[in-house]
């Protein structure tokens, strides 16, 4: 029975409907919209109740279009939420992850509770915007949601609540509080006592593929459709997407490339150790009590705030052009960083690559080429760290990268992470996070018994090209010019 995946991204969302013809997995887009973070005051806010209202929009064009669904489930980016009051309305508007106010917060909580300690309860890796420092920075500013607030959902579980009425974590989604103990298989809550956040705030976590509820009666009567039941997917996009990645035999590496680049392979439990701590890997909760043994790293944010810059000042930001112009600019002579943190926060970020290039000695790129080129060349370079830095750390040596998501559409970085790596990567499917929310609907639905028979599934569905490594010895030289520059980078 086709089913409809809801998967909502930092830039935009859309409604998916998933078909089986003779075993064939099909995607039909019914919706799409723009999801536009919005400035209010001083911070910078998720706009929820559009995005439910563009939710609503996909449900009823699925009725319109005389689709018939069996179930619903929803997915987004990770570590945002909003707090419930005592009589279940929402308290204010989420805060988007880049927001400001999580500044400095992590370092101060490590100053109280060691790096150790967390990451030996938890798993995960510290990135600033983590929940448990959005938690932090709240309690900080001695936020009013602490003394009105009864509980706390993460983005999805909010929408799904708003959809259902009920209040249910879930497992994916909830490892990258980074207040989940995995070997507890809960919430962890000493340290949610310790960062002195409610502990009545985390209620019962629903594993992926499990039923969460009915389309709430007053939903159904405003767009006239028949109750449907919600199905906990999982409801972190990253889970989603890699559910889907159509590798069917060995351990394989992965990367689902979007706004962010998440690099790592799958492990059947958590890898918390020294080097795991050292190297900031996460161990992020995924489908059938797997974990994702990742890195974050910044992705194309760079590339596509620098191209919005460009439109705000009203240059030519042809997409094609601009991979062109890259391609045309004389290779390996600027290097960044993109995970330094001058490059997280929204904003003029050419004038921030020149700065980096000059406090690590480097000329500062000045042309479009030059820049596109700069941005591009050092994200593949991250990948080859990462991707080498993954072996170490799992143990294992892969043959190849898994690329999946909207980022493979830009052929050029599939191409330049090939010869970056000196090894194939595999490009496909595109819409990774909606077909992994898809098949975990059909494995609740007894159509896939496993999700190995699911991924065999998406391997037959869907396109996958593969990219060979051209000059992988020009690029392996460069490669010491990026360890170079990006160690400079340490000490600016
Ligand atoms: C990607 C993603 C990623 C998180 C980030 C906040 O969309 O979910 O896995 O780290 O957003």
């Amino acid at each position: 029975m086709s089913v409809l995946a809801f998967d909502l991204g930092a830039s935009s969302g859309r409604a998916v409907l998933g078909l089986l013809r003779d075993s064939r997995i099909e995607i039909r887009e019914v919706h799409r919209f723009s999801n536009n973070p919005v400035f209010a005051g001083e911070h910078m806010h998720w706009d929820i109740l559009r995005i439910l209202h563009e939710m609503k929009q996909g449900l009823l064009r699925t009725k319109q279009a005389g689709d018939k669904v069996s179930s619903v489930g929803i997915d987004s980016w990770a570590v945002d939420f909003g707090i419930l009051g005592r009589d279940g309305e929402l308290l204010g508007n989420p805060y988007h992850y880049r927001d400001t106010q999580t500044n400095g917060v992590m370092e101060e909580v490590l100053n109280t509770i060691t790096a150790e300690h967390i990451f030996q309860k938890t798993g995960i890796q510290f990135l600033p915007f983590n929940t448990i420092y959005q938690l932090a920075a709240l309690k900080k500013r001695d936020s009013y949601l602490l003394r009105e607030g009864a509980h706390l959902l993460m983005i999805p579980d909010l929408l799904r609540y708003f959809l259902t009425g009920e209040k249910q974590h879930e497992f994916t989604n909830a490892t990258t509080t980074q207040l989940f103990n995995p070997v507890m298989k809960d919430w962890d809550r000493e340290l949610i006592k310790q960062i002195g956040i409610p502990e009545e705030w985390f209620g019962s976590i629903a594993q992926p593929g499990t039923e969460a509820g009915m389309l709430r009666s007053e939903v159904t009567k405003e767009l006239g459709i028949l109750p449907l039941p919600f199905i906990a997917v999982a409801e972190h996009d990253t889970g989603s997407a890699i559910a889907a990645v159509p590798a069917t035999d060995g351990p394989f590496a992965y990367l689902s490339c979007g706004t962010w680049s998440l690099m790592g392979t799958e492990v059947k439990a958590p890898i918390i150790n020294e080097q795991t701590l050292s190297s900031n890997f996460t161990n992020e909760g995924g489908v059938g009590h797997t974990y994702r043994l990742l890195k974050n790293i910044m992705g194309l944010w760079i590339f596509q705030e620098t191209i919005r810059e460009w439109e705000r000042e009203g240059h030519d930001v042809n997409y094609d052009r601009l991979l062109h112009l890259a391609e045309q600019a004389v290779p390996f002579q600027h290097f960044i960083d993109p995970d330094h943190s001058t490059f997280l926060p929204a904003g003029n970020m050419t004038s921030r690559i020149q700065e980096y290039c000059i406090k690590t000695n480097q000329r500062p790129p000045q042309t479009q080429g030059e820049i596109i080129r700069c941005i591009l060349e050092s994200l593949v370079m991250k990948y080859r760290y990462v991707y080498e830095l993954t072996e170490q750390v799992s143990e294992q040596s892969f043959g190849g990268l898994h690329m999946v998501g909207g980022g493979i559409h830009n052929q050029l970085l599939c191409k330049w992470t090939a010869s970056a790596l000196g090894k194939p990567v595999y490009a496909g499917p595109v819409e990774a996070s909606a077909i992994g929310n898809i098949i975990v609907q059909w494995i609740n639905e007894g159509v896939f018994k496993s999700l190995k028979e699911a991924r065999k599934a998406v391997k037959e569905s869907f396109p996958v090209l593969t990219y060979e490594p051209e000059n992988a010895e020009a690029w392996k030289e460069a490669y010491q010019g990026y360890v170079k520059y990006t160690n400079l980078a340490a000490y600016v």
